[in-house]
C-alpha cells in the first residue's frame, strides 16, 4: 500500500541551506523557455525546475566507460524487457533493474520486487560504479548518506516515451531520486503536484545527472517521444539510470 505524504512533509528547509553553498552554474535556474539551451543561468533555485531539483550537467560523463561496462553485466543477467502496465499496455521503454529490489509492472499493478519475474532470480547487485555516482550526486544535492537500494534502468529508442506520472511506489518520500542520462538527448517534461499543472520542458543530454528531492520529489514528469539521433558510445539509444531508496 502506498504511504501518503503531505507536501509540507517532503519540503525540507534544508534545501535552501545547501543550495546556498553550490556554485551558480549548478543551481537549476534556466534563463528562458527555450529548452534547446543548456541550463546555466543564475538566479534563485526556485526558478525553472523549482526547489528540490538540482541539475549536475555532465556529472557522469567522465565515468561513461565504466558505467556502460557495468550496465552490460547487469543486462546480461537481467535483460531489458518491455513491461506491461496494469491497463494492459506494453511500455515503449525497455527496462531492467539492479540492486536489492527492482521496479516492475504487470497486469496486477506496480511494485518493487526482490526477484526478476522473468527469471525468478534476484536482480543483479548494484555495481560499485553506479553506487559511487549516485551517492556522489546526492551528496552534491545535500543528501549525505544516501544509499539507494534500486537502480531502475530505462532504455529508449527513437519513438519511445514515458507518459506523465509520479514516482510514489517508494516507502519514504524524504529520500531523493537520482537520475543519470546517457546517450542521445531527450526532452523531459516537468509538471507540478497535480497532473493538470503546466509542464516545463528540459533537454537532458549524455552525462547529465539530476537529484530530485524535497518538494520536487512528487512532481509529475515524463519523457517526450525520443527523436532520432546517434551517440558515439550508445548508438541510437538513450539510457536513464534512476536510483531510488524504495524500502
Ligand atoms: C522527478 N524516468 O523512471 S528521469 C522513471 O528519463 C522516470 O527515464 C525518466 O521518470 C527517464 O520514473 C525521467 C527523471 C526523474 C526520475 C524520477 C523523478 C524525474 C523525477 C521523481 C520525481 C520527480
Ligand atoms: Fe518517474
Amino acid at each position: 500500500m502506498r504511504r501518503s505524504c503531505s507536501y509540507s512533509e517532503v519540503e525540507s528547509g534544508l534545501w535552501y541551506a545547501f543550495v546556498a553553498k553550490l556554485p551558480m552554474r549548478n543551481r537549476n535556474s534556466p534563463t528562458s523557455t527555450k529548452f534547446s539551451e543548456r541550463v546555466t543561468g543564475d538566479g534563485p533555485p526556485e526558478d525553472a525546475l523549482g526547489p528540490g531539483a538540482i541539475i549536475l550537467r555532465g556529472f557522469a560523463a567522465s565515468e561513461e566507460t565504466e558505467l556502460l561496462s557495468a550496465l552490460q553485466h547487469v543486462a546480461a543477467r537481467a535483460p531489458f524487457r518491455h513491461m506491461v502496465t496494469p491497463g494492459g499496455f506494453r511500455m515503449s521503454v525497455a527496462m531492467t533493474n539492479c540492486g536489492s529490489l527492482g521496479w516492475v509492472t504487470d497486469r496486477t499493478g506496480y511494485r518493487y520486487a526482490a526477484a526478476d519475474p522473468e527469471s525468478g532470480l534476484p536482480w543483479p547487485p548494484m555495481p560499485e560504479s553506479f553506487l559511487r555516482l549516485a551517492t556522489g550526486a546526492a551528496a552534491r544535492g545535500g543528501f549525505n548518506g544516501y544509499v539507494p537500494d534500486v537502480c531502475l534502468v530505462n532504455r529508449y529508442e527513437p519513438g519511445a516515451k514515458l507518459s506523465l506520472h509520479q514516482d510514489k511506489d517508494e516507502q519514504d518520500f524524504t529520500q531523493p531520486i537520482v537520475s543519470v542520462s546517457l546517450g542521445i538527448p531527450a526532452v523531459f517534461l516537468f509538471g507540478g503536484l497535480s497532473r493538470a499543472d503546466n509542464t516545463q520542458r528540459i533537454r537532458l543530454e549524455h552525462g547529465d545527472v539530476i537529484v530530485w528531492g524535497g518538494p520536487a520529489r512528487l512532481r509529475y514528469h515524463g519523457i517526450l517521444p525520443l527523436k532520432e539521433g546517434h551517440h558515439p558510445l550508445m548508438g541510437r539509444r538513450r539510457i536513464n539510470l534512476t536510483f531510488r531508496k524504495a524500502a
